[in-house]
């Protein structure tokens, strides 16, 4: 089976671990990757959804940490604060540094992100084929007022440094609308036999890559079921802040408010948890098949039951 998922970072990454347990090697993933998280430092270009997903189904990220490397070390970024070299807010460790100085090299030589997301993954061997949504530059930004008034932040600022703590008054995919989709993502999207959208945020995970143009077009004229899973349980996010961007796009942090926004123009399917069992009937009058199972990704086996209802649910819709 040719299965297509949009992802973006933790939540993406777990939920695709759970997916590549339940199938084998007849099965073939494509995994199109958020960009619109990615940001400049140090002169090095860091794309954190998409290292998300290669350290997580290559054995080496940080598991409670959820990004990032496991057994990480710090030097450089305690030998750049030395010098009095920002930011600080922003964590690379010594493993990860090496990342980003192999992608900026690579990049700096001419090949496309595509082609150094593929090589790097020869390294990582993630089970899955990691495109990202374009190779074009597509950064999130988000507009605030704060004590000094009116301003846009980076994607990156506003989450980690400000823990979107002020109000998103909105949220801008820099370059999307100029962006074209990377090489082979629309020929997977348009030949896959299944296109799942798993728990990440819809607004700035899988509504950016939605928005590089194209994109949500293949996906809705696609001849394949396309079958959600919902990253808010109990009407929050089960990690994150996904609630404040999903307040500037006017959306309630419901699964129910979630998928109506996703529309049936999109989606097939819909996963909700049980606990948002109540929802299921509002989500069907939309014109959305739904249903209600366990949606904690607490282990593997439990992620791949999950993928296993959301493959059960897209044959329910074919
Ligand atoms: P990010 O790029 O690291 O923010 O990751 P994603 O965009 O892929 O996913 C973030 C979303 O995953 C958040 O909105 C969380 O609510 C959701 N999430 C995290 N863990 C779980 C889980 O166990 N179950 C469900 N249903 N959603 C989860
Ligand atoms: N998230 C944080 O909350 N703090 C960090 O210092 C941080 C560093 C970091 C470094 C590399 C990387 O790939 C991801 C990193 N993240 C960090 C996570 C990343 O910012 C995610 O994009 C956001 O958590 C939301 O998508
Ligand atoms: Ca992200």
């Amino acid at each position: 089976m040719r299965i297509v998922a949009l992802a973006g970072g933790i939540g993406g990454a777990r939920f695709l671990r759970g997916l590549r347990e339940l199938t084998g090697p007849q099965d073939e993933i494509t995994v199109i990757g958020n960009t619109g998280d990615d940001i400049h430092l140090f002169g090095l270009k860091v794309c954190p959804d998409l290292d998300t997903v290669m350290y997580t189904l290559g054995g080496g990220i940080h598991e409670e940490q959820g990004w990032g490397r496991a057994d990480e070390t710090w030097s450089v970024k305690e030998e750049l604060k030395a010098y009095g070299v920002g930011p600080e807010w922003f964590g690379l460790g010594d493993r990860d540094f090496a990342t980003h100085i192999v992608r900026t090299q690579m990049l700096g030589a001419g090949y496309p992100l595509s082609a150094v997301t593929e090589a790097l993954c020869d390294r990582w061997q993630p089970g899955v084929r990691l495109l990202p949504m374009t190779d074009d530059r597509v950064e999130t930004h988000v507009k605030i007022t704060d004590e000094s008034g009116p301003r846009v932040v980076h994607f990156q600022e506003y989450w980690v440094k400000l823990h979107a703590a002020v109000a998103a008054e909105a949220i801008v995919p820099v370059g999307a609308e100029t962006a074209k989709p990377a090489p082979g993502v629309l020929e997977a999207i348009a030949a896959a036999d299944v296109i799942l959208l798993p728990p990440s945020n819809p607004v700035v995970s899988i509504g950016t890559i939605l928005a590089v143009p194209g994109i949500r077009q293949a996906v809705s004229d696609a001849a394949a079921p396309v079958v959600g899973l919902s990253p808010i349980i109990g009407g929050a996010p089960v990690r994150g802040m996904a609630d404040k961007v999903l307040a500037a796009v006017g959306v309630e942090a419901t699964a129910e408010a979630v998928a109506l926004h996703y529309g049936s123009g999109l989606l097939d399917g819909w996963l909700v948890d049980t606990a948002d069992a109540e929802a299921v009937a509002a989500v069907e009058a939309a014109g959305i098949s739904c249903r209600a199972i366990p949606l904690l990704m607490t282990d593997v086996p439990a992620t791949a039951e999950m993928a296993r209802a959301a493959l059960e649910l897209a044959e329910q819709v074919r």
